[in-house]
């Protein structure tokens, strides 16, 4: 079995490490030959921390490599998912298994009108790395990790998946889950990225922590109009939660702000506010984020 990654940040190089000690063989697909050539010692990738301490050796590909994929695991940014698939599309063989594990809601069902004859699973992750240099990488935590499928032929798990040495949850519905996780994306991201600010001080500063509330409200209601039930204890005490334990985080946003870089407020705040306007739920506050955070930098379209 080989499993191929698209995305060989912080979770994709993890995963890489979690599929390759399972059993599979696995190859990284980066962007294009320079970053290829960027990578030190033919795909030399050590894990360190969390209780992980490994060294191995990804194969090292790029879109344009020939060989089939049967098995993909996507861990791209949310917006980046449909060109990147599209630059592997011609190497997926027909029922080749496909997994997203990324933030952010819509790719998942545009991924399945771009694709025929394909198993799709989604998952969301608690999992926490970071990179110190594209050959070490620092696990923080496991996390747990939900996944389900997308397409009606898929089991619960992909193959080679029911080795994999960290807390998995197949579940037969993973939407709760998706918007679980965008719920919880909502109410941090953008605000830590307008103000600057780590995760921590939405807490600590009142004026922060009035806007945040208010968040949470709006997202509860658009996604009880949806029919999701959120968290039974509400979504403000778990974002205070999420919030106090990743205190000293820079939010995934913040830092492609501080980058230049295009951030995911569409397929967070962005879809979290197309669903409100179909369902006719009024979010004036995340509207205004979603705003904030698009005259801030690079956006989608
Ligand atoms: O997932 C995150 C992110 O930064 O994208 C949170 C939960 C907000 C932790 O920083």
């Amino acid at each position: 079995m080989h499993w191929h990654i698209l995305g060989a940040g912080s979770i994709g190089c993890l995963w890489a490490s979690l599929l390759s000690r399972a059993g599979p063989d696995v190859s990284l697909i980066l962007r294009n030959r320079a970053a290829l050539e960027q990578w030190p010692d033919d795909g030399r990738l050590d894990i360190t921390g969390a209780g992980e301490q490994h060294r191995l050796h990804c194969r090292l590909e790029t879109p344009a490599t020939e060989l089939p994929i049967r098995h993909l695991l996507v861990t791209t940014k949310a917006y980046d998912t449909l060109r990147a698939v599209e630059a592997i599309q011609s190497r997926l063989q027909p029922g080749a298994e496909i997994v997203l594990l990324q933030n952010g809601m819509g790719q998942q069902q545009a991924l399945l009108e771009q694709l025929a004859d394909i198993r799709l699973w989604a998952a969301t992750t608690t999992a926490a790395a970071w990179r110190e240099s594209r050959s070490l990488l620092h696990c923080v935590s496991l996390g747990d990790t939900h996944i389900g499928p997308l397409t009606g032929d898929s089991p619960s798990l992909p193959s080679g998946w029911d080795k994999l040495a960290a807390p998995l949850h197949p579940c037969a519905d993973i939407q709760p889950h998706l918007w679980r996780k965008l719920a919880i994306n909502c109410a941090i991201n953008p605000l830590t990225a307008l103000y600057g600010c780590r995760n921590g001080m939405l807490l600590e500063n009142a004026g922060h922590r009035e806007v945040m509330l208010r968040v949470c409200e709006e997202v509860e209601r658009v996604a009880a109009a949806r029919g999701i039930e959120l968290f039974p204890g509400g979504l403000a005490a778990r974002v205070t939660e999420v919030a106090r334990a990743t205190g000293d985080n820079l939010s995934s946003m913040l830092q492609d702000v501080r980058h230049g870089r295009r951030s995911e407020i569409e397929q967070i705040t962005g879809f979290l506010c197309r669903q409100a306007r179909l369902l006719n739920v009024k979010v004036p506050v995340n509207l205004s984020l979603l705003q904030g955070i698009r005259a801030l930098g690079p956006h989608d379209g």
